[in-house]
């Protein structure tokens, strides 16, 4: 059962607090530059911080822009900050329970890696559906190898028919972003190539990127 349909805009951006720190960026203050970058839609991923904290960094950036923004993991958070959704992994809380607690509302998105697991994820009451790692990252170590573009395709094939939109994650830099969408993707997911050099001026070559003609190619 799906909730309600949503649109995914082409780049998601995540936030992730590991990522920033490693790479010498503040989390806030990449989260407001994305937003006056135009990014619409934002993931704060706080794996090595506690729940106050994750708290408080996510209602922070909501303070700095219009975007959604979705908590990665934790429902609670996301319902108690009044954020825009929950993105749950396969070893998270299911979807239906993710969603008993943030609402009908709020978007719950959901990783998958395999055509089996998308399969069943169309069965949950979903926003949107995760597919990856589409290439090697560095990033999260998933447990899965790259899955290609080619279960992007699959799985894209799939979820439209179900007015579910795909989300990819993993690998994607500037330069294969576009082949994503082409694939049929609603939207990248990205978190490393984003925080190349000036985090604010990479989402604006993303966004330029990715313009509206390339989606749902
Ligand atoms: N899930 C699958 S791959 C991945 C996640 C969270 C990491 C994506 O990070 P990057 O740096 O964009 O490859
Ligand atoms: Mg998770």
């Amino acid at each position: 059962m799906i909730e309600g349909r949503v649109t995914c805009p082409p780049l998601y951006a995540v936030i992730d607090v590991d990522a920033c720190a490693h790479s010498g960026h503040d989390a806030l203050t990449v989260a407001a530059g994305f937003q006056r970058a135009g990014v619409s839609l934002l993931q704060i991923r706080g794996k090595s911080i506690g729940a106050a904290a994750l708290f408080d960094l996510t209602r922070a950036v909501m303070t700095t822009g219009n975007a959604r923004v979705i908590v990665n993991d934790r429902a609670d958070v996301a319902r108690l900050a009044h954020a825009g959704g929950v993105h749950v992994g396969q070893d998270d809380l299911p979807p239906s329970d993710a969603r008993a607690i943030v609402g009908p509302e709020p978007w719950v998105g959901l990783s998958t890696h395999t055509l089996e697991q998308a399969t069943q994820a169309l069965e949950e009451p979903i926003s949107y559906l995760a597919v990856g790692p589409v290439f090697d990252t560095g990033t999260k170590l998933t447990g899965y190898d790259a899955v290609g573009l080619d279960l992007v395709r699959r799985v894209v094939g799939l979820a439209r028919p179900r007015g579910v939109p795909v989300v990819a994650i993993g690998g994607i830099t500037l330069e294969r972003a576009p082949r994503v969408l082409e694939a049929g993707a609603d939207s990248v997911c990205v978190i490393s190539d984003l925080l190349r050099g000036d985090a604010e001026a990479r989402a604006g070559k993303f966004l330029a990127a990715l313009g509206p003609n390339l989606r749902r190619s």
